[in-house]
């Protein structure tokens, strides 16, 4: 497989198919200011992203992804018009649940998170938070209400923090049978739009929501070079997948912008701007 190959890595629900969807229906436009410029598509399922892009483009949130590899490869170029190949397998996130919850992934996965960059999607509107129980005492008392003490929950792995999950799977990727070496890991918070609604900037909610993976971030015992990204790849909400749930509220506004690009906002350590080739330049060195 190629080095210049990124992998895109995240749980259930973390932003990973509108992101590619975002991404190919973006690209087709030819943007004159995108970092990386598309070239050709690999002998792979055109369909598949015909069909994401469409829905993108209508401002549908995707389907579930089904647990079956979709495996992308873009050729590009960057902006000296130096080739880079972008190798998306779009792994239903239930690979990387399995992947912590068993310690087990297919040879193929295996082969991906071998040998690339990583973009790690968290979305920063579905973080499931740890649950203190100084927390529910304080409420309880606030509600006037007595705590009392409910059936002891039996652990269970695939319902654990985000964090914790996310801490988990990177560890992974630095133990057997992985070998050590230089990676570029890049922390995408997907949906960011939601994010910047509390007037944050992506470093500071990482710290602030998730700080155990901030802290083993920061660590960095793996010597990755790593970064934060806040990426908004629909500009706010979509309309459900399912037509018969109540439609997004503000979603004519996303249809009218004059252009799909206006949809998008990337926000990194070199500032903001709306190419969402940017993360992915990065990785790719
Ligand atoms: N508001 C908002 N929601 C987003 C954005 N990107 C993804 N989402 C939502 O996040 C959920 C999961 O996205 P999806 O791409 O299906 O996640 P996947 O399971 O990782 O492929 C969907 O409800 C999306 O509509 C965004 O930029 N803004
Ligand atoms: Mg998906």
């Amino acid at each position: 497989m190629a080095e210049s190959a990124v992998t895109i890595v995240g749980l259930p629900g973390s932003g990973k198919t509108t992101y590619l969807a975002a991404l190919w229906a973006i690209l087709n436009e030819r943007p004159p200011n995108a970092t990386l410029r598309f070239r050709e598509l690999g002998a792979n399922d055109r369909s598949y992203l015909t069909e994401i892009a469409k829905r993108w483009r209508s401002a549908h949130e995707q389907e579930r992804t089904l647990p079956d590899i979709k495996l992308v490869k873009l050729h590009m170029s960057g902006l000296a018009g130096d080739p880079v190949s972008v190798t998306f397998p779009d792994l239903a996130g239930e690979t990387f649940v399995r992947m912590w919850v068993d310690r087990t992934c297919s040879r193929d996965v295996y082969e991906y998170l071998a040998s690339t960059g990583l973009l790690v999607f968290v979305n920063a509107d579905r973080i499931s938070q740890v649950a203190y129980i100084r927390d529910a005492a304080n409420l309880a008392k606030l509600a006037g209400e007595p705590l009392s003490a409910g059936e002891p929950a039996a652990w269970d792995a695939k319902t654990a923090p985000t964090q914790v999950q996310l801490v988990g799977l990177l560890d992974a990727l630095r133990s057997q049978p992985f070998e050590e070496k230089r990676r570029r890991v890049a922390i995408v918070v997907s949906a960011w739009d939601r994010a910047e609604e509390e007037g944050t900037v992506p470093e500071k909610f990482l710290a602030g929501r998730m700080p155990l993976l901030a802290q083993y971030m920061r660590q960095n015992l793996a010597g990755w070079d790593w970064r934060v990204y806040g990426v908004s790849a629909q500009g706010g909400e979509f309309d459900p997948a399912d037509s018969s749930k109540p439609r997004a509220p503000n979603v004519e506004r996303l249809r009218e912008l004059p252009t799909l690009a206006e949809r998008i906002k990337v926000v990194g350590p070199d500032g903001q701007s709306n190419d969402l080739t940017e993360p992915l330049a990065w990785v790719l060195g």
